[in-house]
């Protein structure tokens, strides 16, 4: 029998209008200090939960105008009831995120190497709905932490839904699930103070790394501009875990996924995350909904990394170690097809917060590998859902439900939305002969040799904690390896406890004793590390030049907001012009004023502003241009709001514009500075645009 919701909730689509008799006559009584709240039209109707019209929601019912509230007001009891029950458990890690749905697309087959349908042809496009997330941080935090971020994709393909929910760096800390509670109870907020919230700057995060060194190749990812990134729209995605692709003939292979923003990867500075947080808490989640309600939809091309088990015999890690990653420089990425998020959620908590993915959610042609990470999450996320949605029928969520028909014999429990029929509850059974039965061609799992004795222990190819650790900090671009000496050294300065920096430092030295030289300098403890002793003996990997953040993708300004900041007599021409380069670029101009009712070009004309400066400081851009008259920049000069506009733009190493504002300019000392481009003839905006696209002047970052 075919799954069927029934009797959804009432929603302006799909209730009609009704009028009644009562509504229309009790509109004299309803008033709110003399205000009147209701239609006495056939527009929608107020109803209870129960579809009874409600002719007064402003006042409960009282014994008398100041008397007592009667216990008799079900209408009162039916909506605070509700209300107090409006919030669910928050997932345990990654409570905060946003959501977005869209559709994936392959460029081409698939077939060779996996039987799923979803990537057998390009004609077929597969909705999904996707969840970006931080980790540590609960629900309500920040979206700009020092954190990892999730990357879950739901694909609702026509054999059942795939959940692939994976990161935005493609290794993790730990190597079996048994530390996964550990690991975590270590990075949230300590247990007896509650703090910090989404910070991994304290004792519990580092004493855990310092006593299990299998953390530290995710810890340089974590430390790296990575965990700070710009959008959402600007990451990488991984599956992390290695899975299978199986063929229709049963052949299988190895595979790791991977995500690829067309947009390119772009991240904030600490410093700018650090302000960010407070300028605007819901930066990422802001900038994925305005970038999809503006129709520059993010795209990400889908990757896959194969590999046959005789080419995993032969590298110098195991790929069921879910802490090492296959360079590309060793096995390619083959990009097989696109996804375009085209749509926000309706309803956030109907949608992204109640959105439930487990990885164990796979559709044939999909299958595990033996990684002790994948196994334990095979197991968690079902567990989890069921505490977190109270209900093993958390499915039928219309965000849940699969759009291809699914239907077996579970039947009842909490919520149960379906009505099934009939007598034929169990399998198999002859009553209803057309019931659902199995079919040779739903799941199979790949027939994978097994052998072994019952043990609890790590492999020997396990071992090795830093080679890659060294392999990552070696093959990023300088600026990326100053950024991750600067927070480690910013992390372990918040570490109270002397002996933890200590250890830590043993470690950084073994991954690269520069590094650790660097950063117990930076601590002012130099000579102080404890050695570690390295279970293996690190290897000198070749360089993976396709792990660095910056320079493997081209510039571009799409995508991007530059900040246009007016004051008095500008002008109006250079304006136009630049807005005109910047939407060119496909990136998002944003007139910004010293008052958000306008300010007065040089022909004294009022232009209104997007918005006011006190509320957008340059933080918020990724380019940011000045221009003013004579009367504007002695304004602008004199107010901290402008000056501190530069300052940041300038310490944040952004393409700056300026023209006519000479005195802010001076008193900001960005005069002359590289990167920044006096805007005097049009022409000019060209050499601008050109600093802009390169996201950051990495010329100016000498401090
Ligand atoms: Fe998760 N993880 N995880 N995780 N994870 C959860 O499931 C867990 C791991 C990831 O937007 C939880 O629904 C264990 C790796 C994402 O809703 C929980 C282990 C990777 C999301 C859980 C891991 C992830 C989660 C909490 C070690 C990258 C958010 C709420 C064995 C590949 C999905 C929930 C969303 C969420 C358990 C390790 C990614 C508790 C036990 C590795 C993106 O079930």
């Amino acid at each position: 029998m075919e799954g069927v919701i029934l009797s959804p909730m009432p929603n302006k689509k799909n209730v009609p209008a009704r009028e009644t008799k009562t509504a229309k006559t009790a509109k004299a009584n309803q008033t709110n200090g003399g205000e009147t709240h209701q239609r006495a039209t056939t527009d929608l109707l107020l109803t209870t939960n129960q579809g009874l019209p409600i002719s007064d929601n402003q006042n409960s019912l009282k014994g008398g105008d100041r008397g007592p509230t009667l216990l008799e007001d079900f209408i009162l009891r039916e909506k605070i009831t509700h209300f107090d029950h409006e919030r669910i458990p928050e997932r345990i890690v990654h409570a905060r995120g946003s959501g977005a749905h869209g559709y994936f697309q392959p460029y081409k087959s698939m077939k060779h190497v996996t039987s799923a349908n979803f990537l057998s042809d390009p004609k077929i496009k597969t909705p999904v709905f996707v969840r970006f997330s931080t980790v540590a941080g609960g629900a309500g935090s920040v979206d700009l932490p020092r954190d990892v971020r999730g990357f879950a994709v739901k694909f609702y393909t026509q054999e059942g839904n795939f959940d692939l929910v994976g990161n935005n760096i493609p290794v993790f800390f730990i190597q079996d699930a048994i530390k996964f509670p550990d690991l975590i109870h270590s990075v949230k907020m300590e247990a007896d103070r509650g703090y910090p919230q989404a910070g991994s700057a304290h004792d519990t995060f580092w004493d855990f790394v310092s006593l299990m060194p299998e953390a530290l190749h995710m810890v340089m990812w974590a430390m790296s501009d990575r965990a700070i990134p710009r959008s959402f729209r600007m990451m990488e995605g991984f599956g992390v875990n290695t899975f299978r692709l199986v063929n229709s003939e049963g052949m299988s292979k190895f595979v790791k996924f991977h995500w690829r923003p067309v947009l390119g990867t772009a991240a904030v500075l600490w410093d700018e995350a650090v302000k960010i947080s407070g300028a605007d808490p819901d930066y990422h989640r802001r900038d994925l909904f305005e970038a999809i309600a503006s129709g520059n939809f993010p795209e990400f091309e889908f990757g896959l990394q194969i590999l046959d088990d005789k080419t995993a015999d032969k590298l110098p890690f195991d790929v069921l170690d879910a802490t090492k990653l296959i360079p590309e420089e060793l096995v390619p990425v083959e990009i097989v097809g696109k996804m375009v998020l085209d749509r926000n959620p309706d309803n956030f908590f109907a949608e992204t917060e109640q959105v439930a993915f487990c990885p164990s959610h796979v559709v044939p042609g999909i299958d595990f590998s033996e990684d002790p990470l994948l196994q334990g999450r095979l197991f968690s996320y079902l567990d989890t859902q069921l505490s977190r949605l109270g209900s093993p029928n958390f499915h039928q969520l219309p965000i849940n439900a699969p759009k291809c028909p699914f239907a077996n014999m579970q039947r009842d429990g909490h919520m149960q939305m379906m009505v099934h029929k009939g007598r034929g509850n169990y399998e198999p059974n002859s009553i209803e002969p057309k019931g659902e039965r199995e079919t040779p061609t739903g799941f199979r799992t790949a027939p994978i040799p097994l052998e072994g004795t019952k043990v609890r222990l790590r492999a020997e190819s396990f071992k090795d904690h830093y080679s890659q650790a060294r392999l990552f900090y070696r093959s990023v671009t300088p600026q990326e390896q100053k950024h991750i000496a600067m927070a480690l050294t910013f992390e372990l300065s918040k570490v109270d406890i002397p002996e933890i920096r200590k250890k830590m430092l043993g470690h950084l030295s073994v991954i690269d004793e520069k590094l650790g030289a660097k950063v117990a300098d930076g601590l002012g403890m130099t000579g102080e590390a404890i050695a570690a002793t390295p279970a293996a003996k690190p290897i000198d990997l070749d360089q993976s030049p396709a792990l660095r953040l910056y320079g493997k993708y081209k510039p571009t300004l799409k995508g991007r907001k530059v900040g246009i900041l007016l004051a008095d007599g500008f002008d109006a021409k250079l304006k136009d012009a630049l807005v005109a380069a910047v939407k060119k670029e496909g990136a998002t101009p944003a007139i910004i004023a010293p008052k958000v009712g306008g300010v007065m070009d040089s022909a004294g004309k009022k232009i209104m502003a997007e918005v006011a400066l006190s509320g957008s400081p340059s933080i918020m851009f990724d380019a940011v241009a000045v221009l003013a008259g004579p009367v504007g920049d002695k304004s602008l000069s004199a107010e901290p709001d402008s000056i501190s506009f530069l300052l940041d733009a300038d310490r944040h190493l952004k393409a700056i514009a300026v023209a006519g504002a000479p005195n802010l300019a001076k008193k900001t000392h960005v005069d002359g500075v590289v990167g920044v481009t006096d805007l005097r003839a049009n022409g000019d905006i060209s050499k601008f645009i050109d600093f802009a696209r390169n996201g950051k002047v990495w010329e100016r970052d000498t401090a």
